[in-house]
């Protein structure tokens, strides 16, 4: 989103994701809020932007502010649109997310207006940030945009072009063979007439039971709706096309179940150099909780989920997503008293403040956590299946070092 700065104020709604603004002096700055902030109003503070709310003052609180010297005008619109879906979670799923920021890549290639080399290059690496700012777990995403740049060579515009263009289609084709690879390989740990219980969606794990049905092998699923977002419904909806018996449970129940499945079976958005899976939030309690019942855990990952940076002692970072997957506007006022009705915010409540001050969010005391995903410790793992062998997740950093070496650049730097 861009957001041309005038004089005055500006009210918008934000939403997590990245903003460009452009200041009256026409320096621009990007940020990124990590929550939503409804009605704020921004105003130009010198170089820096300051958050006004209702109630409150913000320099850039909870906000990272980035230079726009380096977002460069060539990044094409079909680009700054894949990566406002991908932060929306329009596009989700880590290997999905990679498939689309290559495609992404791709794009930017082919519309690219740069008519030298290197602003091709400038123009293509701003595109990669531009994609890489949207969501910090999913390693999937940096690890495709620097599998696509390492492979744009060429002295001229229309080599650049064309070389971009083939490596991009390229990973393409291997992510899509390598999850097929993936699947077969854990098909062979399920057994005809096994129970799976899932957490999630993930197109790997999906995989394995693809591959799995495909040897005609039945099966049956155990589905969590996973809280807040509830992609487990699109695991029902996707087993229930394939002919899969499901039982959709509640989060909560998944310990009560445990005793009715003979794996949990789930993706994976990072795996970390030790072992460490990191995996949508209620991944790690769930595999504690399988590992007291003696049920395996199962973690269907692509390598390309591999985390390098792991490898030289780097964490993960945990995405924090928006409290209203959590807590809508009008729970949120139910919860701080702010009036029965909470969509009525025109008129006095009963105390006689002004509707328009007691907005939902106006209570501080109420602070809503929405972490997006966990880290679940590799002895509660019993194999990570990937398209290159099923592995103990204490071996996995072997197979990690043989794939990216130790180098860990970003990927603009390539
Ligand atoms: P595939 C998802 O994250 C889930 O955590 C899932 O396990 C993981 O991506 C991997 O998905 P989100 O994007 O790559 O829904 O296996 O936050 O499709």
């Amino acid at each position: 989103m861009f957001a041309e700065w005038n004089d005055g104020d500006e009210r918008v709604d934000f939403a997590c994701g990245t903003y460009s603004m452009r200041t009256a002096d026409c320096s621009v700055v990007r940020f990124e809020p990590r929550q939503r902030h409804p009605d704020a109003t921004v105003k130009a503070d010198g170089d820096r932007f300051r958050r006004e709310t209702a109630d409150s003052i913000l320099f850039s609180s909870g906000v990272q502010l980035v230079p726009m010297a380096e977002v460069d005008p060539g990044v094409v619109p079909a680009v700054e649109s894949t990566a406002e879906d991908i932060a929306a979670m329009r596009i989700r799923g880590a290997a999905t997310i990679a498939d689309a920021a290559a495609a992404a890549l791709e794009t930017q290639a082919e519309r690219a207006d740069a008519d030298t080399p290197a602003a091709f290059r400038r123009q293509l690496r701003a595109a990669a940030r531009t994609l890489y700012e949207t969501r910090p777990t999913a390693v999937s995403l940096p690890n495709a945009l620097r599998y696509v740049l390492r492979g744009t060579a060429g002295e001229t515009v229309a080599d650049l072009r064309a070389s971009t263009i083939a490596r991009a289609e390229q990973f393409q084709r291997e992510l899509a063979q390598a999850q097929d690879n993936l699947g077969e390989i854990g098909a062979n740990r399920l057994r005809d007439g096994d129970t799976v219980l899932t957490h999630c969606h993930s197109t790997d794990a999906l995989a394995c039971l693809d591959a799995a049905l495909e040897d005609g092998k039945a099966l049956e699923a155990i589905v969590k709706e996973t809280r807040p977002r509830k992609q487990g419904h699109i695991t029902a909806r996707e087993l229930r096309e394939r002919g899969v018996p499901v039982t959709l449970i509640v989060d909560n129940a998944a310990r009560r179940y445990l005793d009715d499945a003979d794996h949990v079976l789930v993706g994976a958005d990072s795996i970390a150099a030790d072992g460490s899976v990191i995996n949508k939030i209620g991944t790690s309690g769930l595999a504690v909780n399988a590992r007291e019942r003696g049920v395996p855990v199962m973690v269907a990952a692509q390598t390309i989920k591999f985390h390098p940076d792991t490898m030289t002692g780097h964490t993960v970072e945990i995405e924090s997503r928006d409290e209203r997957e959590v807590l809508t506007d009008e729970e949120r006022a139910a919860i701080s008293g702010d009036g029965a009705d909470a969509t009525d915010t025109g008129g006095a409540d009963a105390e006689g403040r002004d509707g328009d001050e007691s907005t939902a969010t106006s209570d501080e005391g109420l602070t809503v956590e929405n972490p997006a995903f966990d880290v679940t410790p590799p002895r509660y793992v019993d194999a990570i299946v990937t398209e290159r062998g099923q592995f103990p997740p204490e071996s996995i950093v072997i197979l990690m070092r043989e794939l990216f070496g130790e180098t860990t650049d970003e990927p603009w730097d390539a």
